[in-house]
């Protein structure tokens, strides 16, 4: 058996080195996804020492050679590996991954990220998300990437049930996925890959921060769109929302009226950046002018009750049909959308001494009415949905159920976000297990690895500003020019958590390999714009804090007419 596994080893080593000699480019594929060494790897085991957190082993399930002409394939052959790391206790369900090896190698790893609760293995098929026209696969890339350690939907919070599940998702799969993917990969093309990159967005995002902070000796580059840094945070906000709306009378915000503030914000402030492009690109000139957006939204003072429940008998009818019509603000639904303003304060500390989460930008271009906005039903609905009671409090109200108060009959309305009670001591453990607010990326700065992060300014998921107020502790904690040594932001003004009025289409991995393998740091880059409506637009994507303005000449549709401008 020794000698039989000597030899093969011997033979694939061999292979390798005879071929480098041949052609310097062209050794990868036969040390790798040939058609017969694809397939033997079915059914083959790794021991639990492959990774370096507790786990019992990794089953490869499957392992099939995909050949260039298969329908769909646009990645060349590639051996496409699905397997599962073993959970330590009976119940927990094991983590399911993807690993696909191309023959075409450029000698580069890629882990790709998930999204929302997580629980569909990501495939490391096909293009990186919102980059439409690059697919890390077919580049050349070995891609992998998992379920986060349970299976469901995105927004089901079911598995917060088990702690072993909760760890998983919290930091543990990345770290247990990679190690198989990098072991895998290295029997596979007889070499580690030289440098090893991570790129997700929204709860992706959070991973991504999440691997600089936990294993920054194992990655080389990270791609952190939209980040869920305050995991917990955004969801004890949500909880809050949803209160307003549901639980003070009158504070529920009609998709109509909804529109009128978008609409508004946008008569106020779109022209701000010297282009009415239906882009309000001057966020903080915007936010000056927050009186003039609301003093057209507020209802007559009469009509604002019901705070002065005497006043409301005596509403005259054109008032009474315009708070009817939802044509005016009323002072609950205000109070609504000022949570969104001014984001979550709390009088105790969640893990890194985190105490609220900052607001939305939703009086400046923010439109709260799409899929993952407030939701469209006045009532609440026993198992809220997305479309029903609105994204943050649905996902907020999944959190406390299952991770929080682990009861599945729990009702999130009657939660005291402000004095959890006995529950505290739960958000504080389960803020350290799931966020990514650690300040301390001194490891990964030092041995030399890079950052891009992309989040929008019209977020109505992710609050911008808590993006920004991590890299400006960042800035506070290392001095700008080191954070500039390895990170780069890029506030996209109208992108909202995947939609929006401009949706950026850009190859931050292009730019992220540049970086890392040639020492070319990225400046101002060009994004297209893959919203429906305004495809193919383009404008400069600003390091942070600049914002793209219009010089007023040429082609508003073009990236060459706007400037990078100061705030
Ligand atoms: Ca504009």
């Amino acid at each position: 058996m020794a000698a039989h596994t000597l030899s093969r080893r011997t033979l694939r080593m061999l292979g390798c080195v005879a071929a480098l000699w041949t052609a310097q480019f062209v050794w990868m594929p036969l040390c790798a996804a040939q058609p017969q060494r694809c397939s033997t790897l079915t059914g083959l085991t790794l021991p639990p020492r492959t990774i370096a957190l507790p786990n019992n082993g990794v089953t490869i399930d499957s392992a099939t050679l995909i050949p260039e002409s298969a329908s769909g394939n646009e990645a060349g052959d590639y051996c496409r590996i699905t397997g599962s790391i073993k959970a330590l206790k009976n119940g927990t369900p094991d983590i399911r991954f993807d690993l696909n090896l191309p023959s075409r190698w450029n000698g580069r790893a890629l882990q790709l990220g998930g999204g929302g609760y997580n629980g569909v293995v990501v495939s490391g098929v096909g293009t990186m998300p919102f980059s439409p026209e690059h697919a890390p696969l077919a580049e050349g890339y070995a891609t992998f990437g998992d379920d986060s350690g349970h299976v469901g939907n995105a927004g089901l919070a079911v598995f917060g049930l088990i702690n072993e599940a909760v760890i998983n998702f919290g930091y543990a799969h990345l770290k247990k996925t990679r190690d198989a993917a990098i072991a895998l990969i290295t029997r596979a093309y007889g070499r580690a890959p030289d440098k090893i990159y991570f790129a997700g967005g929204s709860t992706g995002g959070r991973e991504g921060y999440t691997v600089m902070q936990r294993f920054p000796d194992d990655y080389d580059g990270v791609i952190a769109d939209s980040p869920a840094l305050n995991f917990t945070g955004v969801r004890l906000i949500g909880i809050k929302l949803g209160q307003a709306e549901y639980v003070n009378p009158g504070g529920f915000v009609p998709p109509t009226l909804l529109d009128r503030v978008y609409q508004r914000s946008l008569a106020v402030c779109d022209k701000l950046d010297g282009a009415a492009d239906g882009i309000v690109s001057d966020v903080p000139a915007c936010r000056k002018r927050e009186a003039e957006v609301l003093s057209a939204l507020r209802c007559a003072p009469a009509a604002r009750g019901p705070a002065n429940p005497a006043a409301s008998s005596t509403l005259d009818s054109t008032i009474a049909q315009a708070q009817h019509d939802d044509k005016c603000l009323t002072d609950s639904q205000l109070a609504t959308l000022m949570i969104l303003r001014d984001g979550l304060k709390l009088p105790y500390r969640l893990a890194w001494d985190v105490s609220g989460y900052p607001g939305y930008n939703i009086f400046a271009g923010t439109r709260m009415t799409g899929g993952l906005g407030l939701g469209h039903d006045a009532t609440r609905l026993a198992m809220p949905t997305f479309n029903a009671n609105g994204y943050l409090f649905s996902q907020g109200e999944g959190y406390l159920r299952y991770f929080v108060a682990q009861d599945a009959s729990y009702n999130a309305l009657g939660f005291d976000v402000q004095q959890p009670g006995r529950y505290q001591q739960q958000l504080v453990d389960l803020s350290q297990t799931i966020g990514a607010m650690n300040p301390d990326l001194a490891r990964y700065i030092a041995r030399g690895g890079k950052l891009i992060t992309l989040q929008g300014l019209a977020d109505e998921v992710i609050s911008p500003d808590q993006t920004i107020a991590y890299h400006d502790a960042l800035v506070g904690r290392y001095g700008r020019e080191r954070v500039d040594s390895f990170m780069r932001l890029y506030m996209v003004p109208g992108y909202q958590h995947g939609s929006g009025v401009f949706v950026p289409s850009v190859d931050l991995l292009g730019a992220l390999d540049n970086w890392v393998t040639r020492g070319v740091a990225p400046e101002t880059l060009v994004a297209t714009d893959i919203a429906g409506p305004t495809n193919g637009r383009t404008r400069p994507l600003c390091r942070y804090p600049l914002f793209p303005r219009y010089t007023g000449k040429g082609d508003m549709n073009r990236a060459s007419s706007f400037i990078c401008a100061e705030p």
